[in-house]
């Protein structure tokens, strides 16, 4: 019998690549997305799979329609990536993200205890829940400590999976996925940001600097598109289980404007220190990065690095796709984008 997956925030980068990969597998694939004023199905229509999908309106704030959902679908899996994702808005809007992030995910928790308790739950959990690491690398005995209302939220959502697993047999897993990228990704988060401001350069369609904040924070990361599979898998187990997907890699940001900045065949000095810093195209003497403190947080993540063991042992995890490779493939699609008018 064909099997059924809700895929919670469809219109996302993760939304996209794991609809396109249920897909493949022959799943009958429920896109849930949140009616806005603007159109925001253009990942879906890159991909080319929005008319596959069956869309279906949901809020993560909203119990009665995840109720409702439930009751009328009852879905084999629910793969839920919704979420109020940007940890620097964190601070701005934190009921809102405590309400989405964390409420949103016992609401769902409640409807399948209630009304579905077949359904699989697969629950978006995130390193940032480490936030200021007690131990490195991260893996899925070390003990939380998360720095922003974001990573409080979605430890929340984690620890609510683990209990409802524990005390109602609620099928709940999580993943810990650390920073996963890609073309699909949204342009306020730290390598987009770069990728597409430096397609712009490149293009000559821009001579502004690009602004950072803290370009000396470190990130494992990895691509969308292989992650993806890993959610799939982790719901495919004999039990509810978390699973920390990582590539067991650092590096600072600084290094991926590096990356980035030698692919478009700029070469790049470094001048000044702190918010004084600055990258300046050595060919043109000008400068094509700068810090604005703006971009600061109030609590910085320092360093992220996940060791995937668990992952590798009883999933076959393997990374496919390298730093470099992650760096070529965002900052080439951007350049298309730029050249097509599409960025
Ligand atoms: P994303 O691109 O920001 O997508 C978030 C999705 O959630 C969007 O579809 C968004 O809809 C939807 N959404 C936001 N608020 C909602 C609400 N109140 N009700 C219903 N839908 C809502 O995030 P992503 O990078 O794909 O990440 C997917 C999930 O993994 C998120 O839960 C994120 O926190 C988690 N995560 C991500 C990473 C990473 O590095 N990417 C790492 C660990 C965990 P709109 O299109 O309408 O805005
Ligand atoms: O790209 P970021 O905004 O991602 P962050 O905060 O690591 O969060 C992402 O990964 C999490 C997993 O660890 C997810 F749970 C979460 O949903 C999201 O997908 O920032 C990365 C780093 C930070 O240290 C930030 O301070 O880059 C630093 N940074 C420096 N300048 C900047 C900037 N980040 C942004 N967004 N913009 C800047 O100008």
């Amino acid at each position: 019998m064909t099997k059924t997956a809700m895929v919670s925030g469809v219109t996302g980068q993760d939304g996209g690549y794991l609809a396109k990969f249920l897909l493949e597998k022959g799943y009958r694939v429920f896109g849930l997305y949140r009616r806005g004023s603007t159109d925001t199905f253009s990942k879906l229509r890159e991909h080319g799979i929005l008319d596959r999908i069956e869309m279906l309106d949901f809020d993560l704030l909203e119990f009665s329609n995840i109720c409702r959902l439930f009751k009328r679908y009852a879905p084999d899996e629910f793969y839920n990536l919704a979420a109020q994702s940007f940890v620097a808005a964190s601070w701005e809007e934190p009921i809102y993200t405590t309400q989405a992030d964390g409420m949103g995910v016992l609401y769902i928790l409640e409807a399948i205890r209630e009304f579905s308790p077949k359904t699989r739950l697969y629950q978006a959990s995130t390193s940032e829940m480490f936030g200021k690491v007690q131990e490195t690398p991260q893996t899925e005995s070390t003990p939380f400590y998360p720095r922003s209302p974001y990573g409080i939220s979605k430890l929340m959502a984690h620890w609510a999976c683990v209990n409802y697993s524990e005390s109602f047999g609620v099928f709940a897993s999580s993943g810990i996925l650390f920073n996963h990228e890609s073309p699909m990704r949204g342009k306020e988060f730290v390598t987009r940001k770069i990728t597409s401001h430096f397609a712009r350069l490149f293009t000559g369609q821009t001579e502004e600097p690009l602004e950072l904040g803290n370009m000396n924070a470190m990130r494992d990361w990895g691509f969308s598109g292989d992650y993806v599979e890993m959610m799939w898998k982790i719901l495919q187990q004999d039990k509810p289980d978390t699973y920390v997907i990582a590539t067991g890699e650092t590096h600072t940001i600084k290094e991926f404007v590096e990356e980035v900045s030698k692919r478009c065949g700029f070469e790049l000095r470094w001048e000044g220190s702190g918010v004084n810093e600055i990258g300046v195209n050595t060919k043109t003497g000008k400068t094509i990065v700068k810090v604005n403190p703006k971009f600061y947080r109030p609590a910085e993540v320092d360093m992220l690095i996940g060791n995937p063991e668990k992952a590798r042992r009883e999933l076959s995890w393997k990374v496919k796709v390298t730093f470099k490779e992650l760096c070529a493939m965002m900052i080439d699609a951007d350049i298309e984008r730029a050249k097509k008018g599409t960025l």
